[in-house]
């Protein structure tokens, strides 16, 4: 009879607390490289054992926002959902070219500028990012690596990890209605967009595991948006000991993480270069201009033909748009 050993608590620990790590660190791995059979890619139909595509061209409603959003016809929008993740949907890139460059613009001029909070605020204190970054004519590209984080509305505490009143600031009107038309696409009527993270990754960052649970009201979905380089994205369960799925990002490509995945284990263990150029599909439009393109709180208005440097930035790195909603509807503000 053979005698079973019984495993260590360390091989206990590695079975159950670590799968999640385990896999990032598979995934971050630069020497040897990950092999990338296992990661969803929607744009591959042979995952079809693992997502399912629900759109329902006929019973969309359009919306007249979508156009001066960036954003195509609703009844093209393709909808995934994931087998093993209840609660998490892909919309497969519903911008246009010029939507997609519009909202590059935003996060790279607009967004990083204060009163928003920003990583480099600890030790620099430039009024504006991207002007700093291109004074003279030169291109700053030390402080433009720097910037991998700027909150917009209600900023997020990371040390804290609370809300307050007191930390936020106004919440982009052009951002708080594309989340407003993603979510009545998906059926919710009540969202509204309170607190962003915009994260900006280079080609060699990462964003470790955790879970979005400073927002009290955690039954509204979450929003994620994408653009530039491709991102492999992991999604767990409510703790690390599920084996994450590896899904494949691409520019323009929405996650909305709602229901049981609003709390799931999710992490960015890799930015991959995305050969497509998407922003560059299509003529610039200046009519997208109708509504959005100008920033109302400062001007001048966007300039597309000024698109290159935007252009130079966004080939090597990706941008993450991160929106959430943190009150519930009935209250005005986290003291209601
Ligand atoms: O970059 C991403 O796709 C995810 C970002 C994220 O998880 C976050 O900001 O909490």
């Amino acid at each position: 009879m053979i005698n079973e050993v019984p495993p260590s608590v360390d091989t206990l620990w590695d079975k159950t607390e670590d799968q999640f790590m385990k896999t990032f660190k598979y995934y971050k791995s630069n020497k040897p490289p990950p092999l990338l059979a296992e990661v969803i890619n929607i744009e591959d139909i042979n995952n079809t054992d693992k997502i399912l595509l629900l759109t329902q061209k006929n019973a969309v409603q359009e919306d007249e926002r979508a156009k001066q959003l960036g954003l195509r016809e609703l009844k093209s929008w393709q909808l995934y959902s994931f087998k093993e993740h209840p609660g998490l949907f892909l919309i497969r890139n519903p911008f246009t070219s010029n939507g997609q460059r519009y909202w590059i613009q935003k996060c790279l001029q607009v967004y990083p500028r204060k009163p928003n909070k920003r990583n480099i605020d600890m030790e620099t204190n430039v009024e504006d990012w991207w002007e700093a970054c291109h004074r003279h004519g030169r291109c700053d590209k030390q402080l433009m690596k720097k910037l991998r984080w700027t909150t917009l509305g209600y900023h997020h505490n990371w040390d804290t990890k609370v809300y307050s009143d007191d930390n936020k600031s106004v919440f982009p009107e052009e951002l708080s209605a594309l989340c407003d038309v993603v979510a009545r696409y998906l059926g919710y009527e009540e969202f509204r967009a309170e607190a962003a993270i915009v994260n900006y990754y280079h080609m060699n960052s990462t964003l470790s595991a955790h879970t979005d649970h400073s927002e009290v009201n955690l039954e509204a979905p979450l929003f994620s948006f994408s653009f530039g380089q491709s991102a492999i994205f992991l999604i767990g369960g409510r703790d690390k000991t599920t084996v994450p799925s590896a899904i494949l990002l691409n520019s323009g490509d929405v996650m909305v993480m709602s229901k049981e995945a609003r709390l799931c284990y999710h992490a960015v263990p890799k930015i991959l270069p995305y050969a497509p150029t998407p922003w560059n599909d299509e003529a610039f439009d200046d009519q997208l201009d109708i509504m959005y393109m100008k920033d109302t709180r400062r001007s001048p208005p966007f300039k597309l033909n000024e698109w290159s440097i935007f252009e130079n930035y966004i080939k090597e790195s990706r941008i993450n748009m991160n929106v959430r909603q943190v009150l519930y509807e009935t209250q005005c503000n986290l003291k209601d």
